[in-house]
């Protein structure tokens, strides 16, 4: 199919650590992007809890969306991802009736604990959802909000997820999306609406929701911003590992593992059905959702989040492009780490110092902390590594695939240290591109919906021709 001129939409991508307005402009087939904004983001600490700074976000998104406008003044359309599991809470008329909590908040440590302690609550609620028990679910976060607060089942009227929030901003219209529904731990695993088990087992109102939208759908135009008058509100895969894994330039053979690599790596592959049972439950196999419907099962591993805590604590961290250069060559110089991190330790989930955690963890186990930042570098890269390996294996024994390449997209397919200890640790080679795989994504379901690319495999094969790509071999 040709376009006889491009076409131009905005991603909104917003991720925990930084937030991006991308213009992807499809013309000849190919895809072309403009980063016209980006912001750092991070969520905020207030009397013991951790909140997300809502109109500081929906500022920065303006601002960018904005600038895309003046840039490209036909913009058809704009598109929002998000972070997984976060949401608000609004009244009828639209109002926030509870503040918006970070799902790092500790305030879902008991009922984490709870449900951790009753097997067949685990088995129930992992049956009806796929989803996992972890401290970040949605399910955990409402039911702590609707125990600690009992007034919220009348104040709030509905409950949205961060991009169907941002959509609403943007069209005026309350929808939830399915691939964000799908992280909540609140969605039915065997079909596209909620779960009743689910709902009913957290005490959450199931009024509060309603039928999830697929991507595609479109919104009507965007209100209250004149600079955007006539640019359509697209429904994409709101969550942002939804639209990398979309933007994987896969092989039609399904024998690609995916890695969308960033604060966390999500480890995983795309399904025509779930990886349920004891053994999936037990290796923390989310059974998320795609745009149109499948699945993808996947592991959330620790990723950068160690790194980006311990470089806070690095006064002299590196700022340039050569200094990171030259931080990322000590790092390989080094002899391999004696010890690695265990990735699933609870500990590096929000600890006051990541440096003082990991410099914990080690001695528990024997290690003497690195000295220096090149060393925690190398410690991370190399631990990331193994658990990228090991999520491979698991998912190898429990569905019987073989893998053979790793796909990386994100922030971090540029690190080639961690690219190099993925190859080595998984025996396979990795294939990086460096792509914004969350934007991109976000991009291809709108120019699906405004019928100038056919279908995700039409998208993925323009990809596959068109980007660059590095290929780290393993070693051993
Ligand atoms: C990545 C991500 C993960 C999700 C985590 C928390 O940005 O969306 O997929 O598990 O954030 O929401």
């Amino acid at each position: 199919m040709t376009t006889p001129r491009p076409v131009h939409c905005a991603a909104v991508d917003l991720g925990a650590t930084s937030g991006r307005v991308i213009v992807g402009t499809w013309a000849d087939e190919r895809l072309a992007l403009t980063e016209v904004h980006r912001f750092p983001n991070a969520f905020q600490s207030l009397g013991g809890h951790d909140y997300w700074n809502l109109p500081g976000l929906w500022t920065e998104i303006q601002a960018g969306l904005r600038k895309a406008a003046a840039l490209f003044p036909r913009l058809a359309s704009v598109g929002v991802d998000t972070w997984g599991v976060d949401y608000v809470l609004l009244d009828a008329a639209g109002r926030l009736v509870f503040p918006t909590h970070a799902y790092r908040d500790a305030r879902t440590q008991p009922g984490l604990k709870r449900l951790a302690q009753s097997k067949a609550d685990l088995a129930k609620v992992y049956a009806a959802t796929g989803i996992p028990n972890v401290f970040y679910n949605s399910s955990l976060q409402l039911a702590e909000t609707v125990a600690s607060c009992p007034a919220i089942r009348k104040l709030a009227h509905r409950c949205l997820f961060l991009p169907d929030y941002f959509n609403y901003l943007l069209s005026g219209r309350m929808e939830n999306e399915f691939t964000i529904a799908s992280t909540t731990q609140l969605l039915d695993v065997a079909s596209t609406d909620w779960s009743r088990t689910a709902l009913r087992h957290f005490g959450i109102p199931a009024g509060w929701f309603t039928k999830p939208v697929l991507a595609g759908a479109r919104l009507g135009k965007v209100v209250g911003l004149p600079e955007l008058k006539g640019t359509q509100v697209v429904v994409v895969p709101g969550h942002d590992t939804a639209a990398a894994y979309d933007a994987m330039p896969a092989d039609p053979s399904g024998t690609d593992l995916f890695l969308s690599s960033g604060t966390w790596s999500l480890v995983g592959f795309e399904s025509d059905t779930p990886v349920l049972g004891p053994r999936a439950l037990k290796a923390r196999v989310a059974n998320e959702r795609c745009g149109d419907g499948r699945y993808r099962p996947l592991t959330n591993v620790i990723g950068f989040w160690l790194l980006e805590g311990v470089l806070k604590e690095f006064p002299d961290r590196p700022q340039q492009e050569a200094e990171r250069a030259a931080l990322n060559a000590a790092a390989a110089a080094l002899p391999p780490p004696a010890r690695l991190l265990d990735t699933a330790d609870p500990a590096f989930a929000n600890p006051p110092s990541m440096r003082a955690a990991i410099d914990a963890h080690l001695r528990k186990r024997g290690a003497t902390p690195p000295a220096a930042l090149a060393g925690y570098l190398r410690l991370i890269c190399d631990s990331l590594g193994q658990g990228h390996a090991e999520a491979k294996a698991r998912f190898e024994q429990m569905t019987g695939r073989q893998f053979r390449r790793i796909l990386v997209v994100g922030g971090g397919s540029r690190n080639k240290l961690m690219c190099q200890a993925t190859a080595d640790a998984a025996g396979i080679p990795v294939v990086s591109f460096a792509l914004e795989g969350t934007a991109v994504g976000n991009i291809a379901s709108q120019l699906i919906a405004l019928r100038a690319v056919e279908d995700k495999a039409a998208f993925r094969g323009s990809l596959a021709r068109n980007l660059d790509s590095t290929t780290y071999t393993p070693r051993r």
